[in-house]
């Protein structure tokens, strides 16, 4: 188990011997992991000025953090080589999302720090947790860090983070007190809100626009009560699709998929049914549907996404039966 560690004792280790440091993101990294790693390097360089800082980005980037990244440039680690005093995961929620880092963590007498707003499960991988699940974006908890070490982040830097809790936030319209409070410190320290909106415009995806209008067309509806469950399945995007489910008015959406001989099934839920029912997709969903089916999953309590080796119709099917055991019984529409 990771030391629930406090934040002002960052880095964890004497910054005069800290040489080189790895800041290492998610899997196919988002704006909020990438621009969170960008900002975390800049505050390793200001509180160790000698140290050499990369940024690893395991089976690289989504295609808007590619454009952000151009825009916030940074060393990129290459393969495994090399060794750090430090390595700091960020925004990584399971530490498989690490792909090959998690071995070379686990290898490594480096420091190992984890900074994040996804729960922590347990584990020792890491020697220092600083993780508030209550931060609705990676970007936050990095400007706590900042803010403990008494260092104003740069404009750049500012900009970044700023663009970061945009990324995760719904434009801010799931932040909380904490994560207004951060946004207009960056604002202060020169930041550029309009800015940071336009950024994070990306022109659209046509593979991303198939995937959500075939996954339109595919929908099932269950009732649970007065809670409308919507079903639906397609190749890729599941994550968005089950998002637009919610768009669409569901209370809950369920989108599984099938590649490489993996089903993949993304869960979103509306903050309402989170609220009435108590039900949190992450813990009680998709890791025990993970676990029962064998693989992986976790999540927040309105956003979840698991997948596991089962065949695509048995998980679906299984993962309703454990929605039925949390919300009641599942009534199909015709
Ligand atoms: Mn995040």
């Amino acid at each position: 188990m990771a030391l629930e560690a406090k934040p002002e004792e960052f880095p964890f280790l004497e910054p005069s011997v800290l040489r080189k440091a790895a800041v290492v993101c998610h899997r196919n990294a988002d704006a909020d992991a990438y621009l969170s790693a960008y900002a975390l390097s800049t505050l390793i360089g200001a509180l160790a000025p000698g140290c050499e800082v990369h940024i690893a980005t395991p089976g690289g980037m989504t295609t808007l953090t590619q454009k952000l990244s151009a825009k916030f440039p940074h060393r990129i680690a290459e393969g495994s080589g090399g060794d750090y005093d430090l390595y700091v995961a960020v925004d990584v929620g399971d530490e498989e999302l690490l792909n090959e880092w998690k071995e070379k963590f686990r290898a490594s007498p480096g420091v190992k720090v984890l900074v994040d707003h996804h729960p922590h499960r347990g584990g020792d991988l890491y020697g220092h947790a600083i993780v508030e699940e209550a931060a609705t974006s990676a970007a936050e908890v990095v400007c706590g860090l900042f803010e403990r070490k008494g260092v104003t982040p740069d404009p750049q830097t500012a900009q970044a983070l700023l663009e970061a809790m945009l990324f995760d936030s719904s434009h801010l319209a799931i932040a909380g007190p904490s994560g207004l409070r951060a946004a207009v410190k960056l604002i202060d320290a020169g930041a550029d809100l309009a800015l940071a909106r336009r950024e994070l415009r990306s022109e659209p995806d046509y593979g991303e626009v198939l995937a959500k209008l075939k996954g339109a067309q595919r929908i099932t509806i269950f009732r649970a009560g007065t809670w409308v469950v919507a079903t639906s399945h397609v190749g890729s995007f599941q994550a968005h699709v089950a998002r637009s489910l919610i768009y669409l008015g569901a209370d809950l959406g369920l989108v599984g998929g099938e590649s490489d001989g993996e089903t993949r099934v993304s869960l979103r839920a509306t903050q309402r049914l989170h609220e009435a029912t108590g039900v949190k997709l992450g813990s009680q969903v998709a890791e025990e549907m993970a676990k029962r089916l064998g693989g992986h999953g976790g999540g927040h309590a309105t956003a979840a996404s698991f997948s596991t080796p089962t065949a695509e119709e048995d998980t679906v099917q299984a993962t309703l039966k454990r929605l039925e055991e949390l919300l009641g019984e599942l009534k199909k529409l015709d």
